[in-house]
């Protein structure tokens, strides 16, 4: 007797093709981000659809998990799920993944990668060399030292105890900013962020995305990290008011600023783009080949069990 395989819509592809395979062989899948009419696909489908994979960059809302009656589970691609309505699905019994632990590394490199690059302008740098101007008379202004300065950590979880290790190995001395004091770590912890911020060289955002977050680095902060502080993020845009942290990085009351992810993406501020003091990315902090492929494998590895148990291997936590 053959069972039919039960459906996966799938709303992004995988980054490599071998995962769409070993899916296939467990569930009938719906390649969703190839259908030229997403609703009508999801609509002659709801009846079936029992498994969904998203990402932390493609939001899954209430109307898509209440359009999928029959849905148990959602497994994301992405460690940070305030792009998913998980509230509402573990409400209506749905479990929800993410990936988390398998990107702290290469988040956390790329969060040093960022503040080496804009204490020391290397991105400024690499623009002046390509545009011929070593040897042209002018000077390459100095940059700032990294070795035995302050870094304040928002958000000392898992990327920031990352983060941490590898500010250690520069010498630096470190305290953090979270909810609640940690009782497991050496940092001092501040209570207050702007304090944090008036005492820290480096100010790195680490902490978790959506509304409980939204604008936790606001304008006092912001100022009191000062002129000559540097403010990392590879978190999320949302917790950064960017239309502050761009005005006092125009008018100079902020040192400079490193920056994966922003309020709106693919939207970067203009006024940023012209700014020396500044380093921006296209948030490529998992971006790694080694790490995606983890993710992937994560999500796949969440999809199968799933399939197999009825039970997802890293569930998020009831929230
Ligand atoms: C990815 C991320 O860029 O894990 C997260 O929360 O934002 C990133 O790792 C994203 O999942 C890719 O879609």
């Amino acid at each position: 007797m053959t069972t039919e395989k039960p459906t996966l819509l799938e709303l992004q592809p995988f980054p490599y093709p071998g995962a769409e395979q070993q899916l296939a062989e467990q569930f009938n899948v719906i390649q969703l981000w190839k259908a030229s009419d997403r609703t009508a696909v999801i609509a002659a489908n709801s009846d079936k659809i029992t498994v969904l994979t998203t990402s932390a960059m493609t939001t899954t809302r209430a109307e898509l998990i209440d359009a999928l009656p029959k849905l148990q589970a959602i497994c994301s691609f992405g460690v940070g799920y305030d792009g998913i309505d998980v509230k509402h699905a573990q409400q209506k019994g749905i479990q929800v993944s993410n990936t988390p632990d398998v990107l702290n590394d290469c988040v956390a490199d790329q969060a040093m990668g960022l503040l080496l690059a804009t204490a020391r302008r290397l991105g400024h740098a690499d623009r002046y060399v390509r545009a011929n101007q070593w040897g042209s008379g002018s000077s390459f202004p100095v940059g700032v030292k990294v070795s035995h300065k302050k870094m304040g950590i928002v958000g000392l979880g898992r990327i920031g105890m990352a983060i941490a290790q590898r500010a250690a190995g520069f010498n630096m001395d470190i305290r953090y900013h979270n909810r609640n004091p940690r009782n497991d770590v050496p940092y001092i912890y501040a209570a207050s962020l702007s304090d944090l911020a008036a005492w820290a060289d480096f100010l790195v955002v680490a902490t978790v995305g959506g509304a409980s977050t939204r604008h936790l680095v606001d304008q006092k902060a912001i100022k009191a990290l000062g002129p000559k502080g540097i403010l990392i993020n590879i978190a999320r845009g949302s917790v950064i008011d960017e239309n502050a942290m761009v005005q006092a990085l125009v008018s100079g009351e902020l040192g400079g600023a490193g920056l994966d992810v922003y309020e709106s993406e693919p939207t970067v501020p203009d006024a940023l783009k012209s700014l020396d003091n500044v380093v921006i990315v296209p948030h490529i902090a998992s971006a790694t080949a080694e790490t995606r492929q983890a993710m992937a494998d994560l999500v796949l590895e969440n999809a199968l069990a799933f399939a197999r148990t009825g039970k997802l291997v890293t569930p998020i936590p009831q929230l």
